[in-house]
């Protein structure tokens, strides 16, 4: 999918979210364009032509971009960075145009249609052709030079590992001296995408400020229905919501670890190794949950190992996933998403594995692509994918430029909220478990559930702000490495586990960075879900602890859940967020109120040991 793909909306949901009372959108001096002074008709009919105009080429675009992803070659790319240019020309012209009636006397829902296309672009790229088809090609090729890093041990072709390879080590080995070796194995494919990124960044900012906007992170930032600098203070204010949560998370972890590793491998007054969390980028560290689970009180089950015992295959996997989704009232999946999708890692060809939802047509047209692996994660992720999927059927009935979440973290928070009703009575009832464990289990499951989703916040809240430091020039090229490093420091408490240089390019070994894909939604979406979750679980007369409840089943929670989802962009986010829970602030404390019994654990755990 991808980012680099402008107005595609795949589970990305490339397309932006809006700006109602933007003030952001300094004009750029263009002869051609007189600011403003288009009449009521002629700017009705210059939406609906930009509409379709634009679903056409998108849906090129899209369809250059499936096949680029599922069959990495230099022509697919070829093809997929021209469609995509083809494209980002014509939304550039666009809102370029729009500018023309700016003060027309129009229907808010065509003000806000003006406004979310002047937002559009996740790569903004410059008027000038020749920067515009380099910059689009870099995107293609840094995200297929990802796809196809591969690390070959003593440089034997023989015996290269794929990312999928390698995150298996980082998840089931306990060996550090092995982990290290994953660890910087895959981050050495990243070295040679450094040179691309620089000039990517120069060629995406000139776009930018072609477009009035201060750089590319400005861009980005723009998208929330507020001012740019009040979206960066809304991250900053709910991360300190939820900091003190994650700090009693990662002090237990790290006394674990300690204890397991020694105090020369993990220092009790140190930043944790990156390489002994489960997971390549630290992100998520639910993969070692064993190591950590409380001795009394562990969650009775591992999902993995009975997926895997029951020799569930990826279809089945992904039918677990349509299947809450019919139980809340869903249609069932089309049959052209089975036919369609890519959802086992083809033997014979490079494909980008990173997963993802697409939507082709914007209409019935969606497909899931993932190289699912039969794992509780992968059980997880395809109902996050299933979540982006179904709202893209939910607002297909919408005009193209509404066809979009309220913002981008709704897209990300939706398959995410279902997920969360995956209870062990929701486990019982599929049949995969048995029988509910006993009430003192739950501490083991919110402790399994906290190394998902919290130990993810510092992370999701890192990756935006280091691009947010490259694109404004505040990090230049020769301290790329070291920001990022300092900034995992600082928020997720975190150190490589060996020695980094500027010729090292960490940040280009995730995923999001060298596909373009912005991050900040996934912090957001982390802290979304929750509420969602709790207004769902309110709306299905659910009245206990809020990690007990599962929505499974529940038509009136299901209803509440695609009425919100049908509404699309049509209306600032805050109106989707009241329909939907009834307040209209993003706010943490369901979060909290979800692991609050974790926390209390936790915090007498620390204090056990510290005494
Ligand atoms: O990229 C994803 C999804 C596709 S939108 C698989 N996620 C982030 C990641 O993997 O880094 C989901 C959570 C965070
Ligand atoms: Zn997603």
């Amino acid at each position: 999918m991808s980012f680099n793909f402008q107005g595609r909306q795949l589970w990305l949901g490339l397309f932006f979210s809006l700006s109602v009372g933007l003030a952001l959108m300094s004009c750029t001096d263009n002869p051609n364009v007189v600011s403003g002074a288009g009449s009521k008709d002629e700017a009705e009919k210059f939406i609906a032509d930009a509409e379709k105009r634009l679903l056409e080429l998108n849906i090129k675009a899209g369809r250059a971009d499936w096949v680029k992803s599922t069959f990495i070659t230099d022509d697919t790319e070829a093809l997929a960075a021209d469609a995509n240019e083809t494209l980002i020309g014509a939304t550039t012209e666009l809102a370029e145009q729009a500018r023309r009636y700016e003060n027309a006397d129009l229907s808010p829902e065509s003000k806000r249609k003006l406004k979310l296309l002047k937002l559009l672009l996740t790569l903004p790229a410059p008027k000038d052709p020749n920067e515009r088809s380099e910059v689009t090609k870099l995107t293609a090729s840094m995200e297929g030079d990802y796809g196809k890093g591969k690390y070959c041990p003593d440089g034997d072709k023989g015996k290269c590992l794929s990312l999928s390879e390698l995150e298996q080590i980082m998840a089931n080995s306990r060996d550090p001296e092995e982990l290290k070796k994953a660890w910087a194995g895959w981050h050495q494919i990243a070295v040679p995408i450094r040179k691309d990124y620089v000039r990517f960044v120069e060629l995406s900012n000139k776009g930018a400020k072609e477009m009035g906007f201060k750089d590319t992170g400005a861009m980005w930032r723009s998208k929330y229905d507020m001012e740019p600098d009040a979206f960066a203070a809304e991250m900053e204010r709910l991360w300190q919501q939820v900091k003190p949560l994650y700090d009693s998370l990662y002090t237990y972890t790290r006394r674990k670890l300690s204890e397991k590793y020694g105090q020369e491998v993990v220092a009790l007054d140190k930043p944790i190794p990156a390489h002994l969390l489960g997971n390549m980028w630290a992100q998520g560290w639910a993969n070692i949950y064993p190591l950590l689970a409380p001795a009394n009180a562990d969650r009775g089950y591992d999902l993995t190992q009975i997926l895997k015992a029951r020799n569930t295959d990826a279809k089945q996997m992904v039918r677990y996933g349509e299947g809450f989704f019919t139980s809340l009232g869903f249609e069932p999946l089309p049959a052209t998403f089975w036919e369609r999708s890519m959802i086992t890692k083809p033997a014979d060809r490079e494909v980008v594995c990173h997963a993802s939802a697409w939507d082709i047509d914007y209409e019935k047209d969606v497909r899931l692509k993932m190289c699912t692996q039969i794992t509780e994660e992968d059980f997880t992720v395809v109902h996050h994918e299933l979540g982006h999927n179904y709202y893209q059927m939910a607002y297909s009935g919408k005009p193209f430029l509404f066809r979009e979440s309220a913002n981008d973290a709704f897209h990300e928070a939706i398959g995410d909220t279902v997920a969360l009703s995956v209870t062990p009575p929701y486990l019982k009832q599929l049949g995969l478990i048995d029988k509910v464990p006993d009430p003192q289990a739950d501490i083991g499951f919110l402790l399994n559930r906290a190394l998902d989703k919290v130990a993810f916040l510092p992370f999701g809240y890192l990756v935006d702000q280091w691009r947010w430091k490259v694109f404004s020039g505040e990090v230049k090229p020769d301290d790329y490495n070291k920001a990022w490093w300092e900034l995992r420091e600082k928020y997720q408490g975190v150190a490589p586990p060996v020695p980094r240089t500027e010729q090292d390019f960490d940040p280009g070994a995730k995923y999001h960075v060298p596909a373009n894909t912005p991050y900040a939604r996934y912090f957001l979406a982390h802290i979304l879900q929750f509420q969602f979750h709790r207004a769902l679980c309110r709306e299905a007369g659910f009245s206990g602890p809020l990690y007990q409840c599962s929505i499974y089943g529940n038509k009136k929670a299901g209803e509440r859940l695609r009425a919100m989802l049908a509404m699309g962009s049509s209306e600032p986010w805050p109106a989707a967020l009241k329909a939907m829970t009834g307040e209209d602030k993003m706010d943490a404390t369901a979060i909290i109120d979800y692991f609050a019994p974790l926390k209390s654990w936790l915090d007498e755990q620390n204090k056990q040991v510290s005494e």
